[in-house]
C-alpha cells in the first residue's frame, strides 16, 4: 500500500465513529426546513448532502478541506521549475485533508504513472464514434466503455464486507484520474490536430505531461495544474458532483458514476459555460470586426443577448453571491501572462459592465462572473481554440473532487439517495393551509 492508501485507511476508519454517533444519537436534530420554492426550484439551498472535502460560503467562495485557493496553491508541493503544484499532491489533499510532504506526492507521481496505460480498446471505442462528435460525448464513453476494468464491481460480485468498500473504489478512482488525462489528449488530438498523437512521456507530472500530450509548450503545463485544481470541487450539491455521488450511492462503481456526473458537467448551465463564454466573446469581437467594444456597445450586446431570452454565460450562480474565487484566481494568471492579450481585455470590459446590466435586468441572485467567464481565454491564448473542448479539461479537473468524494462515501457508509416527491394537488393543498 502507497503512503497515501495507509494514510485514507486511517482517516477514514478514524472517521467512521463520527458519523454513527450523529445518525444513531442525534438522527433526529432537524438543520433545515423545505418550501413549496425549493421544491419547484431544484432544491436551492436545502442542507440535505454532506461532505467534508469542501465547502463553499456564498460570499468568500471555495474552500478546498478549510483552505482558500491561494493557500492551497501556497501549501502544496511545487513542482520543480513551476509556479503551480503538483495535481498529484492536491489529489493527496483532497483524499486526506493533510498537505503531503514532496515524498509523499511523489509517491503519488509514481503510482499515476504506473496505473496510466489505458486499453486499447477505449480508443478503438473513440475512433468508431463520428469525428463530429462533441468531446464531452467522447470522454464519457471512454470513461463508460472501462467499466468493465472496474475493481470495485469485481471485489462486489465477488462478495465484499461493507467496511471494505472504501479500498477498491478508491483504486477505481485513482486509475480513472490517472487515465483521464490521457484520453482527453487523445480525443483532443485525435479531432483537432490531423489524429497525430503524442506518446505520454512517463517522467512528466500529471500537469506536465497533459500539455505535453496535447501537444502545448511551457507554461500551458501550469495551466494545466492550476486549471485541473480549481475545477476539482465545489462542494457535493452541483450537477456534475451530486450525480456522481448519486449514480455512486447505489453501489455503481466509479466508472458508472464518473460517466454520469460528466453527462450532467455538459449541460449549458453547468460546465459547458466555458465553451458558451468563448463563443460569446468571438462573437463580439466578430461584430466588431476584431476591434474592442467601447463600454457602451458591450452593454447593448449584453442587453441584446438578455431580450432574446438568452443568459448571460459565466455570470452568475446557485450559490455564490461574490465574484468566484476561480475566477479571480485566473484573472491573476492572465494580468501576469497575457495582460495585452485583446479577448483578456475584452473580459475584464466585460466584468466591469455585466454586473450593473445584470442588476438593472434584475432576475439574477448573483450578478458576479463564475469560474467559467475566464477560463475559456487562457486556453485560447496557448493555442487551445477549439472551444467545444473546454468542457473536457472541466471534466479532467472534476474527477479529482468527485471521485474523492465516492470514495469517501464508501468509506463512510453513506446510504443509498432517495428524496421523497410529492404531487402538484399536495403542494396546492399546503399552499391554501399557508
Ligand atoms: N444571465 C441571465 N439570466 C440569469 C443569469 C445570467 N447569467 N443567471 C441567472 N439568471 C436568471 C435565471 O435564468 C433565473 O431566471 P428565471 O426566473 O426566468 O428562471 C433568474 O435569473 C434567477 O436565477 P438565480 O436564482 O440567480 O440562479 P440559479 O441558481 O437558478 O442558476 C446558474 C444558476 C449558474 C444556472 C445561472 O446563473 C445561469 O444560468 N448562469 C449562466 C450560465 C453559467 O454561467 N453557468 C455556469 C455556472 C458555474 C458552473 O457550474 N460551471
Amino acid at each position: 500500500k502507497t503512503s497515501l492508501k495507509l494514510k485514507l485507511q486511517e482517516k477514514i476508519e478514524a472517521f467512521r465513529p463520527r458519523i454513527t454517533k450523529l445518525n444513531k444519537e442525534f438522527g433526529n436534530v432537524q438543520i433545515d426546513t423545505v418550501n413549496i420554492g425549493q421544491a419547484i426550484g431544484g432544491a436551492r439551498d436545502v442542507r440535505c448532502l454532506v461532505t467534508d472535502i469542501s465547502y463553499l460560503d456564498p460570499q468568500e467562495g471555495i474552500r478546498f478541506r478549510g483552505k482558500t485557493i491561494p493557500e492551497t496553491f501556497a501549501a502544496l508541493p511545487k513542482v520543480p521549475g513551476s509556479d503551480y503544484p503538483f495535481v498529484e499532491g492536491f489529489w493527496y489533499f483532497l483524499l486526506t485533508g493533510e498537505v503531503p510532504t514532496l515524498a509523499q506526492t511523489l509517491e503519488v507521481v509514481q503510482d499515476f504513472r504506473a496505473r496510466s496505460q489505458v486499453p486499447q480498446y477505449v480508443f478503438d471505442v473513440l475512433r468508431a464514434m463520428p469525428r463530429d462528435t462533441h468531446p464531452m460525448t467522447m470522454l464519457s464513453t471512454a470513461v463508460l466503455a472501462m467499466q468493465r476494468e472496474s475493481k470495485f464491481a469485481h471485489r462486489y460480485a465477488e462478495g465484499m464486507k461493507k467496511n471494505d468498500y472504501w479500498d477498491p473504489m478508491y483504486e477505481d478512482s485513482t486509475d480513472l484520474v490517472a487515465r483521464l488525462p490521457v484520453i482527453a489528449a487523445y480525443i483532443y488530438r485525435m479531432k483537432y490536430k490531423g489524429d497525430i498523437q503524442i506518446a505520454p512521456n512517463p517522467e512528466l507530472d500529471m500537469g506536465g505531461n497533459f500539455a505535453h500530450m496535447m501537444g502545448i509548450a511551457r507554461p500551458y503545463d501550469d495551466v494545466a495544474r492550476m486549471y485541473f485544481i480549481l475545477h476539482s470541487d465545489h462542494e457535493s450539491g452541483n450537477v456534475s458532483a451530486h450525480t456522481t455521488h448519486l449514480v455512486a450511492s447505489a453501489l455503481s462503481d466509479a466508472y458508472y458514476s464518473f460517466s454520469a456526473g460528466l453527462n450532467g458537467l455538459a449541460g449549458p448551465l453547468h460546465g459547458l459555460a466555458n465553451q458558451e463564454v468563448l463563443s460569446w466573446v468571438q462573437g463580439v469581437m466578430k461584430k466588431m470586426g476584431g476591434k474592442l467594444p467601447s463600454d457602451e456597445e458591450l452593454e447593448k450586446f449584453l442587453w441584446d443577448t438578455l431580450n432574446s431570452g438568452q443568459v448571460v454565460p459565466g455570470y452568475g450562480h446557485a450559490v455564490l453571491r461574490k465574484t468566484d474565487p476561480r475566477y479571480t484566481s485566473q484573472m491573476e494568471f492572465c494580468q501576469k501572462y497575457l495582460p495585452d492579450y485583446p479577448m483578456f481585455k475584452l473580459v475584464n470590459a466585460i466584468y466591469r459592465v455585466a454586473p450593473k446590466v445584470l442588476t438593472a435586468h434584475g432576475k439574477t441572485k448573483n450578478p458576479w462572473p463564475n469560474v467559467d467567464a475566464q477560463s475559456g481565454v487562457i486556453q485560447y491564448y496557448y493555442g487551445l481554440t477549439e472551444y467545444d473542448f473546454y468542457t473536457v479539461l472541466f471534466g479532467v479537473g472534476r474527477a479529482l473532487g468527485v471521485l474523492a468524494n465516492i470514495t469517501w462515501d464508501r468509506g463512510l457508509g453513506y446510504a443509498i439517495e432517495r428524496p421523497k416527491s410529492v404531487t402538484t394537488e399536495m403542494l396546492e393543498k399546503w399552499a391554501l393551509e399557508g
